[in-house]
């Protein structure tokens, strides 16, 4: 009668480690789950990241979807035309807030400048990439007109200041790609609209998305009498699928000084058979804040040559060949500050 006993001590020993097993399992859940509630979620960033775990993160992402389905998941999708849009809108490039009282305004935001509705899950995930250098000024009345202006169209967006340290000069086309680099690392945004600081949107139903072809998007500009100069034109706004923007490989980062990388970049959306949309001049209109030319963004005397030569670098210049020093990223709470060295 030697087996029974051997069993019942074995299946007792099987029953302990099952028991430390299951203990184990749970424990491991709990303070997963505990770390998790700890802190809000956000669908990019935590749920993308944990999927691409494996392991027993199982448990993380099981707790990040229940939350989501609780938050995000279950809203609605936003309408497809928002009910907030309300046409032309007044355009303020005068008055200039402090960053403070703006702040103020606006406890809605997410550290970082970011928005998304509460009330429907938006269509669209867009990325705003703003080249800039001392143009306070400017970034105000950017941030005050814009920040209501997206939010009335109902985008889930995040605004990136990506600020060239001085003293080299200035280069708009690389700060457009290392904004590109830096927002694509904090989410997966499907969308990315280069947008110069002093071009304000006068009608909201210029909608901030980015359809199957880049846009472009500043059209109309009052300093040109709301005329397009050049058919070919591509400089102060334009939007990008991810997909596309990296297709071209980004902008060229050879362009220092004024003038030139837009229509380099153009040449890319054409060589790579894209087409240009835009909406109509009636609604694509925009305000230029006035200013002067600043000297480290004098007129590139080069940009002529190099646009000559622009296809033989396509491949070889643009986002994969981007360096720079990232000297800071800083969630503010009305933009991300994106503060970087370029060397010339
Ligand atoms: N930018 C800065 N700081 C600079 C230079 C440029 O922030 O020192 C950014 C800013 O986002 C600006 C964009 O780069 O909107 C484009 O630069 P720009 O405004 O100088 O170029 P744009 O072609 O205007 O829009 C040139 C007009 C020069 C004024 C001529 C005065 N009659
Ligand atoms: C073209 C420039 C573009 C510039 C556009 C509008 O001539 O870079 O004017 O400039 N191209 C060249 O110089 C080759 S604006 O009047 O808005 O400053 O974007």
């Amino acid at each position: 009668m030697a087996c029974p006993t051997v069993s019942r001590r074995f299946l007792f020993k099987l029953g302990a480690l099952l028991f430390i097993l299951v203990l184990y399992v749970f424990g491991a859940a709990f303070y997963s789950g505990l770390r998790l509630w700890q802190r809000p979620l956000t669908f990019d960033g935590d749920v993308r990241r944990l999927l691409n775990r494996s392991t027993w993160d199982v448990v993380d992402v099981l707790v990040a979807a229940s939350r989501l389905e609780k938050t995000t998941l279950t809203l609605p999708a936003c309408p497809i035309i928002s009910p907030h849009l309300k046409g032309p809108v007044q355009v303020d490039n005068v008055s200039t807030p402090s960053f403070e009282s703006l702040a103020a305004q606006h406890p809605e935001l997410e550290a970082g400048g970011l928005w998304r509705p509460t009330d429907c899950r938006s269509r669209l995930h867009v990325a705003i990439i703003v080249p800039y250098r001392q143009r306070e000024h400017h970034l105000k009345l950017f941030l005050t007109h814009m920040h209501p202006f997206l939010q009335r169209q109902q985008l889930d967006y995040g605004i990136y200041i990506v600020d060239q340290a001085l003293p080299t000069r200035f280069n708009r086309a690389m700060l457009m790609n290392i904004g590109y680099a830096e927002a694509s690392k904090q989410a997966n945004y499907s969308c990315y609209i280069f947008h110069d600081v002093d071009l304000l949107p006068e009608d909201d139903r210029n909608i901030y998305s980015c359809p199957d072809q880049p846009r472009h998007m500043s059209v109309a500009v009052d300093k040109f009498k709301y005329r397009l100069i050049y058919s070919t034109l591509f400089g102060g706004v334009t939007a990008f699928k991810t997909e596309h923007f990296k297709l071209i490989n980004g902008f060229s980062n050879i362009f220092f000084g004024w003038g030139g990388e837009d229509d380099d970049l153009r040449q890319r959306v054409d060589h790579h058979h894209l087409s240009v949309l835009r909406y109509p001049m009636t609604i694509a209109r925009y305000v230029m804040v006035k200013h002067t030319r600043e000297k480290l963004n004098a007129a590139n005397r080069q940009r002529v040559e190099m646009l000559r030569h622009s296809k033989e670098r396509f491949d070889t210049d643009g986002l994969n060949s981007l360096q720079y020093d990232l000297l800071k990223l800083e969630k503010r709470p009305l933009y991300t500050w994106v503060y970087a060295w370029i060397h010339e």
